[in-house]
Parts: structure tokens; C-alpha cells; sequence
């Protein structure tokens, strides 16, 4: 018998299921289908809601994943075995529905037993709405890595916000970006799981007292303004394996207490109102990407998050380990901080492992400094988090005291090791100091962690020499590079079903966990069978692509056509604009009649823009007009298309993705710190046209020159040519680009709309255009011409798709996930207790 920790009620055993007992066959789950559409929803005769079918379904299946994720909860707790959190403000996990059939293989009895009752699986599976909890890279990365981890049977569980709104909608109205509020749960949520019994009490506001205790001084933070963290479980099951993992999302939720001084004088509104702010914290998603906001709210939301997995973790762990040891608890945990937004964390274990659990100073910090590990994921200075240490101060006194005392340690082994360099102290302090003194948080991530990683080649390498240089020099050991990944599951399996099921026929199956068996298709590419039945897949991609396009932008693609396709957040780094002007440059090739060998292409891009971003928007209304213009010349006809996709998404991905012949990754070398949809791209036999940046690097090193398109500046050679770049020369000195800007100039774009572009121009004309576009036009334009000459002989096209995709073993996020445990968790796999 066991017991219930506060109510005391005896569980009797005979409540408990221990053994699997629900079917996995079509006319069980129709069945259980049927009882909760029935009696768990209240569904009646005047239901007309497709979503009660979806959440019905959902249900019947989250009570199978319920059995495996017991089994596997007490396997982790039977072997006490080692785990990591990965604290992450994002998780972008898009949709479950299909990727939980796959995981379990019943796609096959869950579409017999939908149709049994009268529908169809892939209405249903429309129904369900992305669980967009992530703007982009960062956020996407998160959740394709739980997917490996439960895939490897590794003991690690993600913690992130419940943001009640997700990144937002994006409708394009006159050719700009709108805004909607993403209320992804006003429908709830049926994977999620409330466990009101695991909340915890965060901590904001009030002040430090130092109190004599006898035996030394303690810091007590009292007077505080609390919120409770309640968690919400989200299964994440791994591939047929029987593991289920966890992925705990925080809810902020007013503590039950009123404010009492406000309730008694009769201000009842104004005590609600307190409850409102507390409840803010889960609210929404910032939506900004690669730049930071200085928002204190945001501020709220990361200590939040810190607080309360890291509570979570000393919450088990005192239960496990009676007495309050915590000499194994470095050897047993480890912390993985996505980015420095939950660097914080690292302060918190300190507070806790001191003022909580009355550690001295330099075992707590022996403790921390063994468990935390941080991952940057850019080198843009923009992005780089910096909070006010007023603020600071205000929000969390006690966590702003640890940090002045972990810095004031930190600059004194500087000191020590460097004597008299005071310029190298001002650098590699934890504050900056100046008018307004801030906290620098990849500051605090560095001095706080064991270790430090990039992710990708290149950009580990430049964090070394650049930005992060004092503290390589300092500690050269902690730094390492993790090359991203995605997950194949997801991005091939699911979203390419004629693909796979061609691999499968190939190779057999066993490729979804081990992308290295993929590299004997290459032997294939002589086989000319194989060749058309690659072509045809794909075309059948292209088919379901352009339907996406013509229903969502009302542009109609031939899917013989080059499908030319750029969708990622919408940067200037990113260099959506070299893409526009290259189109301009084939219009205007199409005007003057300049089509001999002419390839019919369709480019499309997609991407959101933060809200608060300027040009970024402006840009997408610059794309917009642009593909109007072109759209509609008759002159122009099937020959070229350009749309810009509304909404870009997991869910978009899935379709975009498999559809796609050339992959455009071309940012400015040294600023995208790896990318991953160029891995999504890759799997699914795209070629990637772009520059050696991030893991572009490690793409063209897998395929070899001759499959990829590389075109553009070096990082080096972008730092040198900074120092005289001459755009107005390159102009002059380029027929084709002249002719381009000529009609940027002549506002050919922009008829009625007079000056709309003209910071966009600007900044390409200018000498300090930090992306240095108009530098890599005439390589960029001549590599597409390489890629639409390729594209002419289908039978080349199609073995430079298939040794791109036999290439892609390195970018499964089973292998970036594989070496995190090999050099930073060091976890153990647990297999399932009852195997499936
Ligand atoms: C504080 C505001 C903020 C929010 C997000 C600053 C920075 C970010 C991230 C760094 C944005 C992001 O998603 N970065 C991307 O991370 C991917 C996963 O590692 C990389 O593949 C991309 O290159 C990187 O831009």
C-alpha cells in the first residue's frame, strides 16, 4: 500500500493497474473512441463538432501512452538512475496526433477505427492545432530533442512555460503581416496531464534579512509577492520502444491567499487584480527572435521557469534521498540551459542549496557548477541578453546578491590569473557597468556551467575566437561543439510517407533510428528505375505543395517546375532580400526576352516577423508586391511564380518540406549559428543552394561540391571586405544588379504605394550594411543559374536528391543527441519495465 503524502488516504493495490490491458486493435480503440466521445466529452445526438471526434481519439490514445509512461517512470525510479532537465523557454512541438501514431504503429488500426466510424483519419487529424510554444530554430530544436531522447530511452524530461498564447498567427492583409493572438488552448489541451499536487511556490519582489542563527549568519528573502508554478505533463513518446518521457509545462497561478490589506478595505477589484498580474507570467510567448527585449515580464517568465524545475528536481530528490544528502546530487542531475534564457537557474540552485538546504557557499557552488551546462545558439550581438540590474534587483534581491557574489569570486580568479589586466576584468564581468548597469547573462551561463557548446562547427569555432575568446582562453576545456539535428521521425517518416515507404521497399526498415543505414542509397542513383520512382515521389510532393500554395496565396504552380523554396523567420541576416532581388533579376531577364534555356521555377518564401521588427515587416511587404507584379504579367506566364506563404509553421513544414527541390540557405557567413531547416530540406532530397554559414558547412562536407550549390563570402573574407565595402561600385559594376536596382528606383514595386521601399533600398546601399547583400549577388545569381541548369536534366537533379538525402545521417538530432550524453549527461539508457 502506498500513501498519498498529504491527504494520508491509503491507496489499496487493488486500485492500481499494473499490467498493459488496453487493446492496440482497431475495434478497441473504436470502441474506447466511442465511450469517450459518449461519456468522458458529453458528446449527444446535436454534436457537430469535428473537434470532440479529434479529442476523443486523442483520449483513447493518451490513455495507451498513460501504461507506457508509467513503465517507464518506474524505471527511472527503480535505477535512481542519472537525469537532465533541459530548461528551455520554447518548446515548438507543432502537432502530436500523427507523430504519437507513428511512435506507437497503429496508424494502420487507428484509421481502420476511425473509419469504422464513419470518418476519416486525415480530417480528424486536421482538427488538432499546432502547440506553437517557440518562435523558431531554438524552440523546434527543443522538441526534436525530447523526441530523441525518448527515442534512446534516455532519463531526460524538458520543462517549459504553458504559454496560454503561442507565437501568433500571421495573416498577410495588402501584402503585410497581421498579427493574431495564437489562444492555442481554448479548446484545452487533451495530451496535457494537470498534476496540481507537484506545484511549487516562486518567489518575487520583497527583501533580504540577514539573520544570526547561532552558528553563522542566513539569508532570509522575506516579504515576498509568490506565485504558484503548477505542471502540466505533455507524453512524449519515443519510437516503438515502450519509453514515454515527459515534457512538464509551467502554469502560473495566483497563490490562494487574497491580498488581504486590499480585500479588508473593501478594494475587492484591486485584490484580483494582484491575481491577474501574478497569472500574466504564463500568458504569452515573446515573439522575438534574435533580439532581445528587456521586458520584465520576460524577466518573470525566465525565473519562473528556473524556479520551478529546479524546485521540481529538489522536491524528488529529498523524497529519494531521506536526510537531505546531497553529496551525489551533481553525479545524478544535470541541467541543460537552451540559450541564456534560463541561466538564472543557475543562481537559483545556489539560493536554494544555501538559504533552503544550508549549504556553505563554495559546496553549493562545487554542486552548481557540476550540473549546469549551457548551449548558445547565436552570435549576434543584438541577441545577446542583458537585463538592468535594477530590475534585477527589484524582481529577485536575494538572486541579485548570489550573482554580485559569484562575480565578485569570478573577477578574483581573473585577477589571479591574469595580474593588472583590468580592461579583461571589465570584459569578462558578470555586470557591465556604465550608466545603467546590466547583468550579462551568457556571462553568468559561462562562469555557472562545466560546459559550454555551439551548434555547429563553425560557429563553436567563431565563439571561441570571437565572442566568448576571454573565457576560452580561461577555460579551453569546457567548450565543445554539438552540431544540430532534427528529428527523422518527424521530418522524413511522418511528413514523407511515399518517401519512406520507398526507403522501407529499399533498405527495409530500421533507418527511422539509424539515418547511417541511408547511405546505401547511393548505390541506387545509377538504377534507373529507381531514379523515376525517387522522381515520382517527389513530384507527388510537388503536387501536394502547390495545392497548399494555390488554397493559401491563390498562386497556381506547375509542379514540373523548380519548387524554389526560403521559409525561416524573417531576418536581415538572413537575406530574404537576396532572395527578392534574384527573382527581380529572372523577371527582368523574362522582360527582355532573355529566356533561352529558360527553367520555369516557382519560388516561395514564407516566415513571420517579430512584431516589433520594422524591416523585417517591411520586407515582407516587399516580397509581396514583388510576386504581385510578377504574377500577374502575362508576359511572365508558367515560367516564373512567386508567392509568399502566410503562417509559417511546424504543421507548413511538414508539407513544405518534402515538396521542395531547392533549399535556400543563404545568410550572410558567421551570423546563423547553425540552421535546421536546411537539415529538413536534405532528408527529403533537396539541394541546398547557399554559403558556408553554420551547418551549411557540415551539409556540403557530407555531399560533396557537386551536390550542393555554394556560392558567397567566407566568414573571413566577409570581416575583410567589411572594412572597404563599396555597394555603389558593385552596383556599377554589375549589368544585372544595375538593372534590378533601376527598378527598385523607378518604384516598379511600388506604383502606388511612393517611397514604401526605400529603407529597404538604403539598406542595401549602404557601406555599412552589416549583411553585405549586394557582395554575394552576382554569386548567388550565378549558382541559381548552376541549380536551374542542373534542374534541365532530370536524371542528374534526381542523384544529386538522392545523395542528399542518403547523406543526412549526420543531422538526425539522434546523433546531436547521442553526443550530448557522450560528453555532457553522461545518463545511462533505461529501457521500458514492460516492453511493448
Ligand atoms: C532574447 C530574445 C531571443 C530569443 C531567441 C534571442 C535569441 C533567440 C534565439 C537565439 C533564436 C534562435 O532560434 N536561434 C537559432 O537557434 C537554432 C537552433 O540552435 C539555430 O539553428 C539557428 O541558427 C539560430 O538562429
Amino acid at each position: 500500500m502506498a500513501k498519498d503524502e498529504k491527504s494520508q488516504i491509503l491507496l489499496p493495490k487493488s486500485l492500481l493497474i499494473t499490467e498493459r490491458e488496453l487493446g492496440m486493435d482497431a475495434s478497441s480503440i473504436a470502441a474506447d473512441m466511442r465511450r469517450h466521445f459518449n461519456h468522458t466529452l458529453g458528446c449527444d445526438k446535436h454534436s457537430i463538432s469535428a473537434h470532440h471526434v479529434y479529442e476523443a481519439l486523442v483520449i483513447a490514445l493518451r490513455d495507451r501512452l498513460m501504461e507506457r509512461w508509467k513503465s517507464t517512470h518506474y524505471s527511472y525510479q527503480d535505477k535512481q538512475c542519472k537525469r537532465t532537465q533541459y530548461l528551455s523557454l520554447e518548446f515548438l512541438m507543432g502537432r502530436s496526433l500523427g507523430n504519437t501514431l507513428l511512435n506507437l504503429d497503429i496508424q494502420g488500426e487507428v484509421e481502420k477505427a476511425v473509419s469504422a466510424l464513419g470518418l476519416q483519419l486525415e480530417d480528424v487529424m486536421k482538427e488538432e492545432r499546432d502547440a506553437g510554444l517557440g518562435n523558431g530554430g531554438l524552440g523546434r530544436l527543443a522538441a526534436c530533442f525530447v523526441d530523441s531522447c525518448a527515442t534512446m530511452q534516455l532519463p531526460v524530461m524538458g520543462h517549459c512555460i504553458r504559454y496560454d498564447y503561442g507565437i501568433f498567427k500571421q495573416r498577410i492583409e495588402q501584402g503585410e503581416q497581421v498579427e493574431q493572438p495564437d489562444h492555442w488552448l481554448a479548446c484545452g489541451n487533451p495530451w496535457e496531464l494537470e498534476r496540481t499536487e507537484f506545484q511549487q511556490r516562486i518567489r518575487f519582489r520583497g527583501r533580504v534579512e540577514r539573520v544570526d542563527e547561532g552558528q553563522g549568519f542566513q539569508m532570509r528573502w522575506v516579504d515576498t509577492d509568490d506565485v504558484l508554478a503548477v505542471p502540466y505533463d505533455i507524453p512524449i513518446p519515443g519510437y516503438r520502444n515502450g519509453t514515454v518521457n515527459t515534457l512538464r509545462v509551467w502554469k502560473a497561478v495566483a497563490v490562494e491567499e487574497f491580498d488581504l490589506t486590499q480585500f479588508n478595505a473593501g478594494n475587492y477589484a484591486e485584490a484580483v487584480a494582484g491575481r491577474m498580474h501574478a497569472e500574466n507570467i504564463s500568458k504569452v510567448l515573446y515573439p522575438n527572435d534574435a533580439s532581445e527585449s528587456g521586458k520584465e515580464l520576460r524577466l518573470r517568465q525566465q525565473y519562473f521557469l528556473s524556479s520551478a524545475a529546479l524546485q521540481d528536481v529538489m522536491r524528488r530528490w529529498l523524497r529519494d534521498n531521506k536526510g537531505g544528502d546531497f553529496s551525489r546530487f551533481a553525479d545524478k542531475n544535470c541541467f541543460q540551459l537552451n540559450d541564456t534564457h534560463p541561466a538564472v537557474a543557475i543562481a537559483e540552485l545556489m539560493r536554494l542549496l544555501m538559504d533552503e538546504h544550508g549549504m556553505e557557499w563554495d559546496v553549493a557552488w562545487e554542486i552548481t557548477t557540476h550540473c549546469m551546462a549551457y548551449t548558445n545558439h547565436t552570435l549576434l550581438p543584438e541577441a545577446l541578453e542583458r537585463w538592468p540590474v535594477r530590475i534585477f534587483g527589484e524582481l529577485m534581491p536575494r538572486i541579485l546578491d548570489i550573482i554580485f557574489e559569484i562575480n565578485a569570486r569570478f573577477l578574483s580568479e581573473i585577477a589571479s590569473h591574469w595580474p593588472g589586466d583590468t580592461e579583461r576584468q571589465a570584459r569578462m564581468s558578470i555586470i557591465e557597468e556604465g550608466g545603467e548597469p546590466q547583468v550579462r547573462m551568457a556571462h553568468l551561463a559561462i562562469v555557472g556551467s562545466f560546459s559550454v557548446n555551439g551548434v555547429a562547427a563553425l560557429h563553436t569555432k567563431l565563439l571561441k575566437e570571437g565572442l566568448f575568446k576571454d573565457f576560452y582562453e580561461l577555460w579551453p576545456r569546457k567548450f565543445n561543439n554539438k552540431t544540430n539535428g532534427v528529428t527523422p521521425r518527424r521530418f522524413l517518416a511522418l511528413s514523407n510517407p511515399g518517401l519512406s515507404e520507398l526507403i522501407t521497399e529499399t533498405l527495409g526498415t530500421g533507418w527511422e533510428t539509424d539515418l547511417t543505414k541511408l547511405k546505401d542509397l547511393r548505390s541506387k542513383s545509377e538504377d534507373g528505375a529507381f531514379l523515376r520512382r525517387w522522381r515520382e515521389v517527389k513530384r507527388h510532393n510537388k503536387e501536394r505543395l502547390a495545392a497548399m500554395v494555390e488554397q493559401d496565396c491563390g498562386v497556381k504552380c506547375d509542379p514540373d517546375a523548380l519548387f524554389d523554396v526560403q521559409v525561416k523567420r524573417i531576418h536581415e541576416y538572413k537575406r530574404q532580400l537576396l532572395n527578392a532581388l534574384h527573382v527581380i533579376h529572372l523577371y527582368d531577364r523574362l522582360k527582355r526576352g532573355d529566356t533561352a534555356d529558360w527553367t520555369p521555377r516557382c519560388v516561395l518564401i514564407g516566415g513571420k516577423a517579430a512584431p516589433g521588427y520594422w524591416l523585417a515587416k517591411r520586407i515582407i511587404k516587399f516580397i509581396n508586391n514583388v510576386a504581385e507584379v510578377i504574377n500577374k504579367d502575362p508576359a511572365v506566364g508558367d515560367l516564373l511564380k512567386v508567392a509568399f506563404l502566410p503562417n509559417y509553421r511546424v504543421s507548413a513544414m511538414e508539407i513544405i518540406g518534402p515538396g521542395t527541390d531547392l533549399s535556400s540557405q543563404i545568410s550572410t557567413a558567421g551570423k546563423e549559428a547553425s540552421g535546421t531547416g536546411n537539415m529538413k530540406f536534405m532528408m527529403n532530397g533537396a539541394v541546398t543552394i547557399g554559403t558556408l554559414d553554420g551547418a551549411n558547412v557540415e551539409i556540403l562536407e557530407e555531399v560533396g561540391e557537386e551536390n550542393f550549390f555554394l556560392f558567397g563570402l567566407t566568414e573571413a573574407e566577409v570581416t575583410t571586405t567589411r572594412k572597404n565595402y563599396d555597394p555603389e561600385r558593385i552596383i556599377r559594376e554589375d549589368e544585372d544588379l544595375s538593372r534590378v536596382m533601376q527598378l527598385l528606383d523607378s518604384a516598379h514595386f511600388n506604383q502606388f504605394e511612393p517611397g514604401f521601399f526605400d529603407a529597404i533600398i538604403g539598406s542595401m546601399r549602404n557601406p555599412g550594411d552589416p549583411w553585405m547583400t549586394l557582395a554575394d549577388f552576382r554569386g548567388f545569381v550565378d549558382a541559381q543559374q548552376r541549380a536551374a541548369q542542373a534542374f534541365r536534366d532530370q536524371d542528374r537533379w534526381t542523384k544529386m536528391s538522392i545523395v542528399n538525402t542518403a547523406c543526412c545521417a549526420h543531422f538526425s538530432s539522434d546523433r546531436t543527441i547521442a553526443d550530448y550524453n557522450r560528453d555532457i549527461w553522461k545518463l545511462t539508457p533505461v529501457a521500458s519495465e514492460t516492453p511493448c
